[in-house]
């Protein structure tokens, strides 16, 4: 059986890149797998998180998956903090995972930033936590952007030298899934930073809850440059964007990256049909695309944000359900180790 394990953390702001790299995938995923899909608290609060405002953003991130078509009776919805299994099979991956696998991994260096020191203790063990929420159902595959590959990467490692250290055959080795036309949608100030939540500035990304007027704003402002739109040539033989051409003009390619994963077309398409055009008359297309993809997502988010009652109702059950699946593969993993259970 094909299993899936992903998540998104309720840190607040989801937006386009949260939605085109991770949530939209999360949807036709279900047709072929078994899907488990988690809201990620625990990870969420490697960084501060006002205790209210916590809980608010778990709910929009369920929310968002619901509205965009997860159907909770076919797949999974749980918040991580429901299930205990993630925290203590985290604690036995601290303990199988080397220092120096952490020390290398670039997400803490970007996050950490020039304040290492003063980073928790919970985002350096961040990717520990990240195999343990993997391998705590025995996920086969797990759909990743560009900026996961490197903690998945770590869940294999971390399978591979537990199966290693017991002399067991147990853990899966995890295969990634980088599915999408856009699977790393930068910021629409700056070409050269992915969109990002934590961005200070609203302007730098498209919020799944914004509405048509505030998605236009920031498509009429999102930085661009002075030339007019390539053609088809400027693709590879496999219909590619060169990475040297992308990083020529970030903006733009990062626009039409968007625009072709909206409109679900490829690169060749959407470069047939605007070479040649100014900005101007192709981010009036782009936001017309974005209002009717992203409209009635955001509308229904609203909605169902309206609906504690029925959103937390949602996550208990779904807990429920992920605590049967998660319960006996840890107790098998306690028994691997050695620990006592009389
Ligand atoms: N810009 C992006 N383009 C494509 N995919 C993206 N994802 C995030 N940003 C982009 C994907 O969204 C999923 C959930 O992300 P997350 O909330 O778990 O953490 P993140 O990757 O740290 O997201 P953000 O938005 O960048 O948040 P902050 O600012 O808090 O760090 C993941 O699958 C991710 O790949």
């Amino acid at each position: 059986m094909k299993r899936i394990f992903s998540g998104v953390q309720p840190t607040g702001n989801l937006h386009l890149g949260n939605y085109l790299g991770a949530i939209r995938n999360f949807v036709g995923l279900q047709d072929d797998y078994e899907c488990i899909y988690c809201v990620v608290d625990l990870h969420a609060i490697t960084v501060w998180q006002d205790p209210e405002a916590l809980r608010a953003q778990t709910r929009e991130v369920t929310a968002a998956y619901l509205a965009a078509g997860i159907d909770p009776k076919r797949s999974i919805i749980f918040n991580q903090s429901q299930v205990s299994a993630h925290a203590e099979l985290a604690w036995i991956f601290n303990c199988v995972i080397r220092m120096g696998w952490l020390n290398r991994m670039t997400q803490f260096k970007e996050k950490a930033g020039k304040h290492r020191e003063n980073a928790s203790a919970g985002l350096f063990v961040y990717p520990s936590l990240m195999a343990a929420d993997i391998l705590a159902y025995k996920a086969t595959h797990v759909p990743v952007g560009d900026d996961q590959k490197q903690h998945l990467e770590l869940t294999r490692d971390t399978a591979q030298k537990f199966n290693n250290d017991y002399g067991v055959e147990f853990f899966p080795i995890t295969e990634p899934l980088i599915l999408g036309a856009a699977t790393r949608v930068m910021s629409l100030r700056d070409g050269s930073k992915k969109m990002s939540k934590s961005d200070p500035s609203d302007m730098s990304r498209i919020n799944m809850t914004d509405d048509s007027d505030a998605i236009a704003q920031k498509i009429r402002r999102a930085t661009t440059d002075p030339e007019l739109l390539p053609g088809p040539e400027a693709l590879d033989a496999e219909g590619q964007v060169p990475e040297e051409r992308r990083k020529e003009r970030p903006e733009a390619w990062n626009l039409l990256g968007i625009y072709a994963a909206l409109s679900d077309q490829n690169w060749a398409q959407v470069l047939a049909e605007f070479e040649g055009s100014q900005f101007s008359s192709f981010k009036k297309a782009l936001t017309e695309v974005a209002v009717e993809k992203l409209g009635p997502i955001g509308a229904e988010m609203k909605r169902l944000q309206q609906d504690a009652a029925y959103v937390d109702g949602i996550l208990k059950e779904g807990a429920e359900r992920a605590n049967a699946v998660a319960l006996p593969i840890l107790r098998e993993v306690q028994e691997i180790v050695g620990f006592l259970r009389p």
